[in-house]
């Protein structure tokens, strides 16, 4: 298909494309920096459709965050509170069981479940909460956890990364999210999430569980003091270590929401660049099955573009989302599954119900 770019630099990556090459740093700069949004998002869309046709999967989720006690306060984070500060709360395993009770008659497919970084909480705590969702939930899949968690746990019960990841896994952990890694860059680490594990350590954490077995999702949180530099090299750190582990399934862009942040000042991001990030993954992230436009993040509307942008999955129905809600986050915080399917239908592609790992729901 021939495309009548206003921006001539686009050429040249989507011959790139067309050919089947592998994109340059240069070539991801220049995504983000042209100006010609209908060019580049046709280009993506292009290999959008070569992946999966008409296809737009979504899943049947829920999220448990247990706790927003969180000793890291990362100055981006809206949602974690210290201890005894007013709105700090920690589920009981009691708590985990009423809400998943509440809502048993649903078709849960997946329980997305993390949290803050909380002194209290033993690592029984976390066996015992992967065993009760398993007991109540058999048929769901467990997708829980970042690498900073995994790396905080391994220190909690005194095990090495690997045996940690084993004692979760034998008591239910099947996926983890994506979650964690923000921008891998150590001057953004430095500024804003000092007391959070650094990109390295991220990286071979993730590393880790690939070779455990497990999937893994991956995120780029975009929209606060990262360079347009700093955001291709984060997409090719994740592009290298899944030529070396084949285990992250899906991409996630974040879009930053600073109400209620340390970095309140800094205003939204703006939809042409929240489809420059879903477009700039699907292009440089050429290893990647799937790229996530997140409703809760960009809105409902703007998602439903993100699908002729280069993203094949809107995420989920979710109900009761905290993280980006707190944060001032303007979307729903839950889309029932017919929602979901209008949403897709309207925006012109055939809606895919599917489990944690792509296969679709009969
Ligand atoms: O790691 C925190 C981000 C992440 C804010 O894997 C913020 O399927 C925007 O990782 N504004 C958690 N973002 C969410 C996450 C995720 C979400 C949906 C699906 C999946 C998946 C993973 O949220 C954190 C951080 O990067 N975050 N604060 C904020 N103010
Ligand atoms: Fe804690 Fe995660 Fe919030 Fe950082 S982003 S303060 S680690 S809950």
């Amino acid at each position: 298909m021939k495309i009548p770019f206003i921006d001539k630099r686009l050429e040249d990556i989507y011959s790139k494309v067309l050919n089947g090459s592998r994109l340059s740093k240069k070539d991801g700069i220049c995504i983000y920096k042209t100006h010609d949004l209908i060019g580049l998002g046709q280009i993506a869309n292009h290999v959008r459709k070569s992946l999966h046709g008409n296809k737009a999967f979504y899943i049947y989720n829920m999220h448990l965050n247990y706790t927003n006690v969180c000793k890291n306060r990362c100055s981006f984070c809206a949602y974690a509170k210290d201890d005894g500060e007013k709105g700090a709360y920690v589920w009981s395993i009691e708590d985990i069981e009423k809400k998943l009770l509440e809502r048993i008659d649903e078709p849960v497919k997946e329980l997305h479940i993390v949290g803050g970084l909380n002194e209290d909480l033993s690592f029984e705590y976390f066996i015992n909460l992967l065993k009760t969702v398993k007991k109540i939930r058999p048929n769901a899949t467990i997708k829980a956890f970042t690498c900073v968690e995994i790396d905080y746990l391994s220190n909690l019960a005194k095990l090495s990364i690997k045996e940690t990841i084993q004692k979760l896994k034998d008591a239910g952990l099947e996926m983890m999210p994506g979650g964690g890694a923000e921008v891998l860059n150590s001057r953004i680490h430095e500024a804003l999430f000092p007391k959070k594990i650094g990109h390295k350590r991220w990286l071979e954490i993730v590393k880790a569980v690939h070779k455990a077995g497990i999937k893994t999702n991956a995120t780029m949180l975009y929209g606060h003091i990262e360079t347009t530099e700093e955001r291709v090299d984060h997409l090719i750190s994740l592009r290298d270590l899944q030529d070396e582990t084949h285990g992250f399934s899906a991409f996630i862009p974040l879009a930053f929401h600073s109400k209620n942040t340390q970095m309140s000042h800094i205003p939204s991001t703006t939809a042409i660049d929240d489809l420059k990030n879903v477009a700039a993954a699907r292009l440089m992230l050429d290893n990647f099955d799937h790229i996530k436009a997140y409703w809760v993040m960009i809105g409902e509307k703007l998602a439903q573009v993100a699908l002729s942008f280069g993203a094949d999955d809107l995420d989920g129905t979710i109900i009761e989302e905290k993280i980006t809600h707190t944060a001032g986050a303007t979307s729903a915080t839950g889309l029932t599954k017919d929602q979901m399917e209008e949403m897709i239908i309207a925006a012109g592609f055939t809606p895919v119900e599917r489990d944690s790992f792509y296969n679709p729901i009969k």
